[in-house]
């Protein structure tokens, strides 16, 4: 590639290496619109977004060290030139995108970020940005420093001979080096102030740590800005030499050839797309997890309170069973008294008939309403204190639940909005729920349930009366929260039918006893069959009111899973693509190693005169 030679890789680039940028910026539109639905941070977002801008770009070198490491040095000395402020301010520093143009020009994309157009040579095939530090006090440097990581091709990481591998840079070279998978070439600055004997322990210590902490044998160079730009300025091969610049300069601009470059620059956005990948599915995985916690919730939710509405069914047996024994008593009790009353000596009784409903109301009827009245108002007390208590419980445990949710914090950047979402959804179903509870009013509720049992009395027997042949059984819906009155002495009046004038005989007197008795079990299986199926009812659709009120927890929980699942198997898809782009790339440059191993460009030959 000869200087001079087109600005951009698409326009050298074979059709072949186009076809697969085009792939490529085509797996990352995929991926950036995934994030996007998927409630990703937007930083991330960027990321993708920016890969995909820059895929075109030329080599990009990023150089990046803590403050004062002598990164702007450097590159002036890499330049031969005074283009990057060398002991700047770090608060009024700015990010330097240093770029090929025929004059100078500078553009300034945002406060802390400026493009430098510049006449050198060494520019046309390679992009430089200098960062103020990683270490900066201005936040935004920092952000934008990382902002740069993904895309970049090859990281020099410049480090102070007297302050080599503190704290801070080992954390900035764990974001390069795990998280972005970059290449870097580890650079000890400041040759100069320290003796050769030093140079070599932290030359060696620094490579142990390398090991130590990232498994990394990295390329690494000691140089002295300081000297080798005065010796590019006097034309002293020695001390270009000596500065350990020439072995720099040497690698970046000879060894790593045209090809390699070109291949650093075709493998570092698919590594940098494969490494979002990965944070991604991460992040999924960790989704699912959350998700797998969120089902096992609702399952519990729904099995209490399947459970809750078979015991209200079930339990509610009991207090039938009580209005049976209720009825069964008052009937076996008529009985009785029918045989011992109705007799040829009791016809001043049977005669009249207020007499006679006098007596039977005493001696048979007796408190019969008001023992059937009480057993209904017991069952429906049970049922609301175990319908308010299946609320609670279930809100309380929901609550427990919600709050071992992870928090703010404790999420990774990249999900952090996705988890605001969810707790979001945690709040306002804890809070209805709640809300449910504080407005549960008992009697309104007592009252409404009677009321519909009532009704579903009256519906059942046809209004308050029901009429059998000449003997009359009724049944009175006295009030709304009152029940029901079976008036049995409506049957005196089919007995003085029956006895007026007449001797009783055993067998009529039988067949009234008869009569009553198929009455009054008649009366008690339709009122056993209406309660049942009112509580049947009643329970279905008070639990179904729970149920709703978690409806929207539910739904969240199905649908978010569906969609986590299918949108990570299809990041799992992308990653794949990626990979396959990275072979293929590979295979073409084998094929066209020979073409694109051309001899490297002109660079800076040094020593060369000032620019
Ligand atoms: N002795 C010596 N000092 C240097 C060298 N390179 C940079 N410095 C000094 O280190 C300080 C910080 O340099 P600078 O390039 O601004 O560092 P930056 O903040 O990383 O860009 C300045 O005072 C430089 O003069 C070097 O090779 N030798
Ligand atoms: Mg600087």
């Amino acid at each position: 590639m000869a200087g001079g030679s087109p600005n951009t890789l698409t326009q050298r680039l074979d059709e072949k290496i186009a076809a697969g940028l085009s792939e490529e910026r085509h797996l990352l539109n995929d991926l950036r619109d995934l994030l996007i639905k998927q409630d990703f941070a937007e930083q991330i977002v960027d990321q993708t977004t920016s890969l995909k801008d820059h895929l075109e770009e030329l080599f990009l070198l990023v150089i990046v060290g803590e403050v004062k490491a002598g990164k702007s040095s450097f590159i002036n000395t890499l330049l031969n030139a005074d283009v990057c402020k060398v002991g700047a301010i770090p608060t009024t520093d700015k990010i330097h995108i240093l770029k090929h143009g025929d004059i100078e020009r500078e553009k300034i994309h945002e406060e802390f970020l400026v493009e430098r157009q510049l006449p050198f040579e060494a520019l046309r095939n390679i992009n430089i940005v200098d960062t103020p530090g990683t270490n900066s006090i201005v936040k935004r440097h920092g952000e934008i420093t990382e902002s740069f990581i993904p895309r970049c091709d090859l990281v020099l990481f410049t480090t102070s001979v007297d302050r080599p591998f503190s704290e801070t840079e080992k954390e900035f070279l764990s974001l390069i080096v795990s998280n972005w998978s970059k290449k870097i070439l580890f650079i000890l600055t400041k040759k100069d102030i320290k003796e050769p004997h030093e140079l070599e322990e932290i030359r060696k210590f620094v490579m142990e740590q390398m090991k130590k902490f990232f498994d990394l044998e990295p390329l690494l160079f000691i140089v002295s800005a300081k000297e080798a730009r005065k010796a590019k300025q006097s034309g002293d091969n020695a001390l270009y030499e000596a500065s350990g610049f020439k072995a720099l300069e040497d690698y970046l601009f000879k060894t790593l050839s045209e090809g390699d470059k070109l291949r650093l620059k075709l493998e570092s956005p698919i590594d940098s797309s494969v490494a979002i990948c990965d944070q991604v599915i991460a992040e999924f995985d960790r989704r699912l997890e959350g998700l797998r916690d969120d089902r096992k919730v609702l399952e519990n939710i729904r099995s209490q309170l399947d459970q809750s509405e078979s015991d209200l069914k079930e339990n509610y047996g009991r207090f039938i069973l009580e209005i049976d024994n209720v009825i069964y008593e008052m009937e076996r009790r008529g009985r009785n008294w029918i045989d011992d009353t109705v007799k040829i000596t009791n016809l001043g009784i049977l005669r009249s008939a207020e007499r006679f409903r006098a007596r039977f109301k005493d001696e048979v009827v007796k408190d019969y309403e008001v023992k059937i009245d009480d057993v209904l108002n017991k069952a429906v007390d049970w049922f609301m204190k175990k319908y308010l208590k299946v609320w609670q419980d279930t809100t309380e445990y929901f609550a427990d639940q919600a709050a071992k949710r992870p928090h703010e914090g404790m999420v990774g950047k990249v999900g952090a909005k996705f988890e605001y979402n969810r707790e979001r959804i945690y709040d306002m179903v804890r809070a209805n729920a709640k809300d449910q509870i504080k407005n549960f009013d008992y009697d309104d509720q007592v009252r409404h349930f009677l009321s519909r049992a009532g009704m579903g009395i009256n519906a059942a027997f046809g209004g308050t009366l029901i009429g059998v042949g000449g003997a009359v059984a009724v049944i009175a819906l006295t009030t709304a929260a009152g029940f029901t009155v079976v008036d049995i002495t409506g049957i005196v009046a089919g007995l003085t039918a029956i006895t007026g004038g007449l001797l009783v005989l055993p067998m009529q007197r039988r067949k009234i006893r008869q009569q009553f008795s198929d009455k009054v079990l008649e009366l008690k299986a339709g009122l056993t069959k209406v309660l049942q199926e009112q509580i049947q009812k009643e329970a279905r659709d008070a639990i179904e009111k729970i149920r709703e009120s978690f409806g929207p927890f539910f739904d969240y929980v199905k649908r978010t899973s569906g969609a986590v699942e299918e949108s990570r198997n299809k990041v799992r898809q992308i990653r794949e693509g990626f990979l396959e782009l990275k072979r293929r790339f590979g295979q073409t440059l084998e094929e066209e190693g020979k073409a694109l191993a051309e001899p490297p460009a002109p660079q800076p030959q040094p020593p060369a005169p000032p620019a």
